[in-house]
C-alpha cells in the first residue's frame, strides 16, 4: 500500500493559458477566474497535508499548469520525466526535472520516438493502467513498462483512441486506493479493469471522473451530486468539491493541476 502524499508541484496558469490546447467547445476561460480556481484547488491540496512546491506559470508554454502530464511518479519512490505527445507542450518538462532530480537520486526519462503523458498513467497499487491514446504512443508505453518491471510493478495498457472524447485515459479512470476505481461508461466493460470495484459515473457526470483521491480525501469537480453522493452514502469518502469550470473549457480536469507524491 502506497503511504501519505507529502509533496506535490503545481504551477498557475500564465495569462495566455487560453492559447493552449483543447477540444472542448465551451468557450474561452476566464484568466482571473482560473486563478481562483487553481488557488482554491492548491489550498485543498494543503488541507490535506500535502506541502505544495510552486513553480512560476510560464508563458513560453499556455498548456504548462497541466503539471501532471510532464512526470509520472512511482510509489512515491521514484520518478519519470515523460516526453508529452503534443509538439507544443515538449519543453514543458525542463522546469519539472530541475525539482524532481533535486528530490529523488535518480529519475528515469521516456525518449524519442516515444512519447508518453502523464495523464495517460494510472497508479493503482502496485498496478499500472498505461493508456495508448493521441499523446502516449506504443514506444512511450514499452518505455515505461520496461521501468515499471525493473521496479517491480506491473501495468496493462489500455487503447483509448476508439474512444471519443477522451483525451487521457485519466479523464475517465481514477483510481481511489482499496482496488477502487471510478469509470465513465465508455471504458467500465474494459478487461483491463475486471477485478476491481467498479463505480461508473452517470451520463452527464463524465468529467467528474477524473478526480484524485489525497490522503483519505476525494478531491472532485463541483456540479457532480450523483456521484458526490455515492461516494459519500455507499463508500463512506469524504469529498471536496472544486470549481473547475475554466481548466474544462482547457480539456483539463483536477489530477492534471498537481504532480503528487
Ligand atoms: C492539453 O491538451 O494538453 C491540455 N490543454 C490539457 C491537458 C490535460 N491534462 C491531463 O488531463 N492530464
Amino acid at each position: 500500500m502506497r503511504g501519505m502524499f507529502t509533496k506535490a508541484i503545481v504551477r498557475p496558469p500564465a495569462e495566455n493559458f487560453g492559447d493552449g490546447l483543447t477540444t472542448a467547445e465551451l468557450g474561452a476561460p476566464d484568466y482571473r477566474l482560473a486563478l481562483e480556481q487553481h488557488a482554491i484547488y492548491c489550498t485543498a491540496l494543503e488541507q490535506c497535508g500535502v506541502e505544495l512546491i510552486r513553480l512560476e506559470p510560464d508563458e513560453r508554454y499556455p498548456d504548462s499548469c497541466f503539471v501532471e502530464d510532464a512526470a509520472i511518479m512511482i510509489g512515491g519512490q521514484s520518478a519519470i520525466v515523460t516526453r508529452p505527445g503534443a509538439a507544443s507542450r515538449q519543453g514543458e518538462v525542463d522546469s519539472i526535472r530541475d525539482v524532481l532530480s533535486r528530490v529523488f537520486p535518480s529519475i528515469g526519462e521516456i525518449r524519442a520516438p516515444g512519447t508518453l503523458d502523464g495523464g495517460d498513467i494510472c497508479e493503482a497499487g502496485s498496478h499500472f493502467l498505461i493508456g495508448i491514446s493521441e499523446r502516449t504512443n506504443e514506444d512511450g508505453a514499452r518505455q515505461l513498462t520496461r521501468m515499471l518491471e525493473s521496479r517491480g510493478f506491473t501495468h496493462d495498457l489500455v487503447d483509448i483512441r476508439g474512444i471519443k472524447g477522451l483525451l487521457h485515459l485519466k479523464s475517465g479512470v481514477a483510481y481511489l486506493g482499496s482496488n477502487t476505481l471510478i469509470v465513465t461508461e465508455a471504458l467500465a466493460n474494459l478487461k483491463q479493469f475486471r477485478g476491481y470495484n467498479l463505480i461508473r459515473v452517470e451520463p452527464g457526470e463524465e468529467y467528474a471522473a477524473n478526480c484524485i483521491e489525497v490522503n483519505g480525501l476525494v478531491l472532485m469537480a463541483a456540479g457532480c451530486p450523483r456521484l458526490k453522493a455515492r461516494l459519500r452514502d455507499d463508500l463512506d469518502y469524504a469529498t471536496v468539491s472544486l470549481d473547475m469550470s475554466e481548466f474544462e473549457k482547457m480539456d483539463g480536469g483536477l489530477s492534471c493541476l498537481s504532480l503528487r507524491w
